[in-house]
């Protein structure tokens, strides 16, 4: 047999393979086996030195085009392969995007943060500022400011952590009143405020009690401002978080910075007045404290007594969210328990 029938065999046996083989470490073989150096169409080109000089270039270029069209095959066939390889992977992997998604679980704000974003805009809408203070607070203006000097009983019912004898964890939120007066313009308009906050105490923490809560201060003093405009506002408030059929109804109490002091009650919003558990039979929840700001303390705010006046109040928004939403320990929010914090949940 001639070298060009035996080149025109091998061409036609192994075009054949190539297009045929179904894997890349095959076609790899055959390419090894085809071309290396111990392959067939090596070994007819080192035959051909006992071919004719004049053959020899003629055979020379045949083999070597059988040989670039063979490897040209194997690389047809390598990419289609490559192809095939990346074609099934993006098959298996293909994303439904009809497929529902992983919910997202959003989050929702503490409880008593909702319970004092209500109460905020509520006073905004009332033409009040939101004010907040600081938690490291100075004796003076926690206590001495509020007409409580060092050696008064009152101190021992806000007994607190001391960092050193003139600075304290505030025990209120009513050293903010003393430090709103001390800055306010009257030239500008009457001074209403509100000021939310955390405060701290040295009370052991019960159902009822915690060591660290929060408090809501509420601040106006102007020319004319009476008892009457404390207990309209109040009226207003309870309503606004217990129900519009709510009333209230203040009794005689003491607080050293402000004269007369009342407690305030709100008729009692699961029965109505009639008397049941959540009320204790009385038909009344105590909810805050309140009364008209004592001369003492507008005067060390350097504030003339004798031609302003207010009112102030100091609620504690942990106590409002157990009574609006039946919580009956306080320990609830703070405990992190995602169980219960997701009940009041926003949505919806
Ligand atoms: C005061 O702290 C006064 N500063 C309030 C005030 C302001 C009166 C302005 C008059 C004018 P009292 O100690 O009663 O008052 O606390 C106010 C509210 O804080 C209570 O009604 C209660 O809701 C809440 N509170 C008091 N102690 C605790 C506690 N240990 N844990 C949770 N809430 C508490």
């Amino acid at each position: 047999m001639d070298f060009q029938t035996k080149l025109e065999q091998l061409f036609q046996q192994n075009n054949e393979r190539i297009k045929e083989v179904d894997s890349l470490d095959d076609l790899n073989q055959i390419r090894v086996q085809l071309l290396g150096k111990k392959g067939p169409i090596t070994s007819v080109l080192r035959g051909m030195k006992d071919l004719a000089a004049d053959e020899r270039p003629k055979v020379g270029a045949f083999a070597n085009k059988i040989r670039d069209e063979l490897s040209a095959a194997i690389e047809t066939r390598k990419a289609q392969l490559e192809q095939a390889v990346i074609d099934a992977k993006l098959a298996s992997e293909t994303i439904d995007v009809t497929l529902p998604g992983d919910p997202v679980v959003a989050g929702t704000p503490h409880i008593i943060i909702q319970i004092m974003d209500d109460l905020e805009s509520f006073f905004m809408g009332m033409g009040y500022q939101v004010l907040s203070g600081p938690e490291v607070e100075e004796d003076h203006y926690n206590f001495e400011m509020m007409n409580i000097p060092k050696d008064h009983p009152a101190r021992d019912m806000q007994e607190t952590f001391y960092i050193n004898n003139e600075l304290l964890m505030r025990s209120q939120t009513s050293p903010m009143q003393a430090r709103t007066m001390e800055k306010h313009d009257f030239s500008k308009g009457p001074l209403k405020m509100i000021s939310p906050g955390v405060v701290y105490r040295r009370d052991d923490d019960d159902a009822t009690h915690s060591h660290q809560f929060h408090q809501m201060e509420g601040l106006v003093i102007d020319k004319h401002i009476t008892m009457a405009d404390l207990k309209g506002t109040l009226l207003a408030m309870c309503q606004h978080v217990f129900g519009a059929d709510r009333t209230i109804r203040l009794r005689p109490s003491y607080f050293p910075f402000t004269e007369p002091s009342v407690e305030v009650d709100v008729s009692c919003f699961r029965c109505g007045g009639k008397g049941c558990p959540v009320c204790k039979y009385t038909g009344w929840i105590e909810v805050l404290g309140a009364g008209m700001v004592h001369p003492n303390v507008l005067r060390a705010a350097k504030i003339d007594a004798d031609v302003y006046g207010g009112f102030a109040f100091g609620l504690g928004p942990d106590r409002f969210a157990m009574l609006k939403y039946g919580i009956d320990d306080i320990r609830s929010f703070y405990t992190d328990d995602l169980r219960f914090l997701t009940q009041f949940s926003q949505e919806g």
